[in-house]
């Protein structure tokens, strides 16, 4: 009897490994095995997808305090425009991109608003797709989370706890503001200050990066401010802006002053809202599901967007290096 046994080592099963892949968000080196950044929990599928495609996504930052209606806007959007519901439309890739659109189509469908966005970052929907309009000859490959308001309201506190949502915010081609207007006409405006730091924020990492690169940080990025909840105001679809004057003054006035590219949007997902006992506890659930005014601020900064790409300038300061 021999006790000699063979074993073929396979050292290029090693070398596979040891080959880093770099987030795309946050610039980190991970295994190329890693299914999330070990740095800002991104998925790792947004970086082997950009390989495979040869094309960067942009960065859209989606930001406002937490309960001001990202959740369900984003997972409607992307359920019209994946379904083509309108002339824009959108292909995601990878399966981890519809994840967002499922679990709010389907709260909605069976009564229910989606659950709260979980502040882990390793909990976040990242939406990657190719997004189209049919009077483009490209589509406009877009990366877009949807973070928890909590974290964001955490990060302008304690800059670096959160790596995913400062590379965001330095990294943004356009940003989506999300106010809920139901609480600015009730003059409740405990919650514009999140955003007024997030506003101030990204102004600030701008400026850094002009600094780094030696050029003056004019702001061309598109800003589209979203007064979500117009369900419940009257006459808020006809004229977002005014409503923005009169109702949220100090975050209208940040937003024009920061983004010389702006304007304001109302939207609304239900038709109708009622309050229902889930174990003792009231909660808010749709009693109609109405979408109104989603399409129309993101086909807006889709269209800036793409007049920023077609300009050879802009495209440089855009692309993340
Ligand atoms: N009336 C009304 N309420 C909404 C609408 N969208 C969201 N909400 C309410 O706002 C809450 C927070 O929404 P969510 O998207 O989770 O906010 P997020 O924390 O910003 O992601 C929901 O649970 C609903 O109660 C809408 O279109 N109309
Ligand atoms: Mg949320
Ligand atoms: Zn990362």
């Amino acid at each position: 009897m021999t006790h000699l046994a063979q074993l073929p080592i396979e050292t290029y099963l090693l070398a596979q490994q040891a080959a880093p892949i770099e987030c795309l968000v946050c610039d980190q080196e991970n295994c190329c095995s890693a299914a999330r950044c070990r740095n800002c929990s991104s998925p790792m599928s947004l970086a082997h997808q950009t390989q495979s495609v040869k094309k960067r996504p942009h960065l859209i930052a989606v930001i406002g305090a937490s309960g001001a209606g990202k959740t369900v806007y984003l997972g409607m959007l992307m359920d019209m425009l994946t379904r083509h519901v309108s002339l824009l439309r959108s292909t995601t890739r990878g399966p981890m991109s519809i994840s967002l659109q499922q679990t709010t189509t389907t709260a909605l469908a069976t009564g229910w608003f989606p659950e709260k966005t979980p502040a882990g970052a390793e909990h976040w929907h990242w939406v990657h797709c190719q997004f189209d309009c049919r009077r483009r000859r490209r589509p406009l490959e877009l990366a877009i989370p949807d973070v928890s308001g909590e974290a964001l309201a955490t990060e302008t506190e304690w800059s670096g706890r959160y790596p995913a949502i400062r590379s965001l915010l330095a990294k943004c081609a356009a940003v989506m503001v999300l106010a809920d207007a139901e609480r600015l006409q009730a003059g409740d405006h405990a919650q514009d200050f999140v955003t007024l730091k997030l506003l101030s924020l990204i102004g600030e990492l701008r400026d850094e990066q002009a600094q780094s690169r030696r050029q003056r940080g004019v702001e061309r990025r598109p800003l589209a401010l979203v007064l979500t909840k117009a369900d419940q105001c009257d006459r808020l679809h006809n004229n977002p802006r005014d409503f923005a004057t009169a109702h949220a003054g100090a975050l209208w006035n940040d937003c024009r002053e920061r983004f010389p590219r702006h304007e304001a949007f109302a939207c609304s997902v239900a038709g109708a809202t009622a309050f229902r006992d889930n174990y003792g506890r009231k909660q808010q659930v749709p009693l109609r599901v109405e979408p109104h005014g989603v399409i129309e601020p993101f086909g807006w900064l889709m269209a800036e967007l793409d007049e920023n790409w077609n300009n050879p300038g802009m495209a440089a300061r855009f692309s993340w290096r």
